[in-house]
């Protein structure tokens, strides 16, 4: 810095800007949401940091709101696309890295809905340097593994808020073994937050609690990549079940 003193970055807790949030949320104020974000940011909050410290804990309240009555569906519905979108803009725009330290992939399984987690935890991956992306909710297991077989990435994260989607995780899980034994598996959700014994029923390497604890894994492996240390094939590609014709085309260079 020009004044030559170390800048001092306050965890974005001290800020208190989750009870902020919720209002501004609540109360459909879009500004308000960004100001509040960008201010986090202007602190040196990344993403991770971002969700963990503020949006976790706002929209908690907001379910226990919603759960006492004191706020509807659609005030939740809300709350949910307006953090969505501030934060879609904020982070969700960095560039995919030109060598990426592998590639991670996040899904939410056959009936569940709550894929806003890994939305956010796919930008964290890209901020960490990785090739990280989302399949979003409800993705039926037959589909997840035969993607996974076909393009196998150094990490899968699966995500489950409900607790009944356990045994279904498990059943995808050895399905992803068979075909892609070198991936490593993560689970993590409100589903293991509230019951951790449920991760080794999952069958998971491991899991994680939240967007931090992930970022932290994800910058480690890539210092083990810079070092040399092979962390998977970046595969990607088109998809094998596409008609030839199509494939010629777009495989054409223009
Ligand atoms: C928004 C919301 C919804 C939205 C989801 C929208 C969306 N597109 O995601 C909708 C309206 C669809 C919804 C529906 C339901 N919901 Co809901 N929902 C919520 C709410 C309020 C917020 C969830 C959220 O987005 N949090 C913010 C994100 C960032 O946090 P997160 O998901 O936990 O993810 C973080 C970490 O867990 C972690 N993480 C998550 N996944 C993974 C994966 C890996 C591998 C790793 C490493 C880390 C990780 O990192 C993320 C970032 O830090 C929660 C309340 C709560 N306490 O969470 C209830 C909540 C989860 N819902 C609940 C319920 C009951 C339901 C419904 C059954 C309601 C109903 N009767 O219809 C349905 C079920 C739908 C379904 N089949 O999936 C309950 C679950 C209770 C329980 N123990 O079962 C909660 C806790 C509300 C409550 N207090 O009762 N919900």
């Amino acid at each position: 810095m020009a004044s030559g003193k170390s800048r001092v970055v306050p965890p974005v807790t001290s800020l208190d800007l989750s009870g902020p949030l919720l209002l501004a949320l609540l109360g459909g104020d879009e500004s308000a949401v960004e100001g509040i974000v960008s201010r986090a940011r202007s602190r040196g909050a990344d993403t991770a940091l971002v969700v963990r410290d503020l949006v976790m804990p706002a929209l908690s309240e907001v379910g226990r709101m919603w759960a006492r009555g004191e706020v509807s569906i659609a005030e939740e519905h809300l709350a949910t696309a307006l953090v969505a979108r501030v934060l879609g803009r904020s982070s969700g725009s960095a560039a995919p890295a030109a060598a990426p330290a592998g590639r991670i992939v996040f899904a939410c399984l056959a009936g569940e809905f709550h894929d806003l987690g890994i939305r956010f935890l796919a930008d964290v991956a890209r901020e960490c340097g990785w090739d990280g992306e989302s399949l979003g909710a409800n993705v039926p297991r037959e589909a997840l593994v035969r993607f996974v077989s076909q393009r196998p990435p150094a990490a899968l994260a699966l995500s489950l808020s409900l607790a009944g989607h356990v045994p279904e995780a498990a059943r995808t899980i050895a399905e992803i073994r068979a075909v892609a034994p070198e991936t490593t598996v993560f689970v993590g959700g409100h589903a293991f937050r509230e019951d951790p014994a449920l991760v080794r029923l999952a069958g998971a390497d491991a899991a994680f609690v939240d967007a931090v604890a992930l970022r932290d894994w994800l910058l480690a492996k890539a210092k083990e990549t810079r070092k040399g240390v092979p962390n998977g094939v970046v595969r990607r590609g088109l998809p094998e079940t596409i008609p030839a014709a199509l494939r010629r085309k777009v495989s054409r260079p223009r």
